[in-house]
């Protein structure tokens, strides 16, 4: 017996050890404090906590303020030493006119955001990419004409990080050709790709794949049946969208084959968390005028499964569209798509749509485990509760979310699609 209570004692003292709070297990049942707790409140209780939550904290707040990693350090330097550097430097404090440039002071030659090459705004003009094929750019510039570009070899190397160098959306300047045979298709090189904000990725083939840059929200399509609702995938989608600083709305389309009065409980959730969610029908038009609203002046994405009907909507939208829309027959060939590139298309009403192509495998790129959390907005006012400063909410006794989820605070499939998101995140 004593050598048993012995073993019990040292156990539960080497808890008492880790445990940084006085009570055993406070997981949140004192509800004023929950409701008020915003998430600076939750980064202040963090900092009172030991060392370990202050690391934390530091390191999730980098990967959310900055873009992306530095690109080729050693290219810059080089580059830096060049003869063309007064040159370009000349140049950059002319650019810096433009008032979206001003924010980032330091962009001569190679900065750490976007492919920072300095242009000449004499020879170059600024244009927004509509598409890219292949090697070639599609370049809207202020005039309207759309020019075919190619990419200036440097800026590739630059960006050897990325699978795309340049992607719709993407803000760059171009260098018009002196001669350009065929006037309906003038042609240019890009020179420069400025930062990105407001971007959606996805994992392909282990590099990142920025589908779209420098749009505001996504428009996540799910259909009620066919394909088949899968639910965890729009949380999956969520995460993404607010990855790449995205709002994400979420729209349950083809309700014309359902039963809509179903799907009233999960809209309801999605609209407590702050997520527009709405039933759509590109066939009989329930919710496209909501849908329209919310496009509207606005540069929105529409993400989902192939076969959702996201061109189906966006026709529904502006119907001069003439989205292609794929047949019905068609369904069950997999790994067809009729939208084969993401397309930026301006709307009559004002604002940008972006169709993209089916995502089927859609990953948290570049995601810790310990990020996830933070795309769970109803866990915030938690997360500080949990016994342990760097808990995962996946097995710990004493965990805020746990309980919660079991005190139906939390939705159990909410918490479930974070369990999967975890997991699959740390798997890599
Ligand atoms: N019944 C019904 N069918 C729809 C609806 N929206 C799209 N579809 C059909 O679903 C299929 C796929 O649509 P599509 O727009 O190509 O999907 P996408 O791959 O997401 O762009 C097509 O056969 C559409 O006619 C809808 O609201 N109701
Ligand atoms: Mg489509
Ligand atoms: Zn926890």
């Amino acid at each position: 017996m004593l050598p048993i209570n012995g073993i019990q004692l040292l156990y539960q003292s080497s808890i008492r050890f880790v445990q940084p709070k006085s009570e055993p297990c406070r997981t949140g049942d004192d509800s004023p404090r929950l409701s008020s707790a915003q998430p600076s409140e939750r980064l202040k209780q963090h900092g009172s906590q030991p060392t370990m939550s202050k690391k934390k904290k530091t390191r999730v707040e980098f990967r959310r303020n900055r873009a992306k990693p530095p690109r080729e350090n050693d290219i810059t330097r080089q580059f830096a030493t060049d003869a063309e550097r007064t040159e370009d430097a000349h140049s950059t404090e002319r650019v810096r006119a433009k008032g979206e440039l001003s924010r980032h002071r330091t962009v001569t030659v190679g900065d750490g955001d976007g492919t920072g090459r300095a242009v000449n705004p004499d020879v170059c003009q600024p244009g927004r990419v509509l598409r890219v094929h292949g090697l070639n750019s599609y370049v809207e510039v202020a005039d309207g004409r759309v020019f075919r570009c190619v990419v200036r070899r440097l800026l590739k190397t630059l960006a050897t990080d990325e699978r795309s160098v340049v992607t719709t959306g993407d803000r760059v300047w171009i260098q018009p050709d002196q001669v350009i045979p065929n006037p309906a298709e003038p042609t240019g090189v890009i020179e420069r790709v400025e930062p990105r904000h407001g971007v959606l990725t996805r994992a392909s083939r282990r590099r990142e794949h920025v589908l779209v840059a420098n749009v505001d929200q996504v428009v996540i399509v799910m259909a009620l049946v066919e394909p088949e609702l899968k639910q965890h995938l729009i949380d999956r989608y969520i995460a993404t969208a607010l990855k790449g600083e995205l709002q994400p709305i979420v729209c349950l389309n083809k309700a014309d084959l359902a039963d809509a009065a179903e799907y009233q409980p999960l809209i309801g959730a999605y609209a407590q968390l702050g997520i527009p969610a709405f039933l759509t029908s590109a066939r009989t038009g329930i919710g496209i005028e909501r849908l329209r609203r919310l496009l509207r002046d606005r540069a929105t994405v529409f993400s989902g499964q192939s076969g959702v009907g996201k061109s189906s909507l966006l026709n529904a939208v502006q119907p001069e569209l003439g989205l292609r829309v794929r047949e019905v027959s068609d369904t069950t060939q997999k790994g067809q798509h009729t939208t084969t590139t993401a397309e930026l298309i301006r709307l009559e009403s004002g604002g940008w749509v972006v169709d993209t192509p089916g995502v089927r495998q859609l990953q948290l790129w570049g995601t810790r485990p310990e990020e996830v959390e933070g795309y769970f907005v109803e866990f915030h006012p938690f997360v500080p509760l949990c016994g342990f400063p760097d808990c995962t909410h996946t097995h710990e006794n004493c965990c805020a979310i746990r309980a919660a989820v079991s005190r139906r605070q939390i939705s159990e499939r909410r918490y479930h699609s974070y369990l999967g998101l975890f997991h699959g995140v740390a798997e890599g």
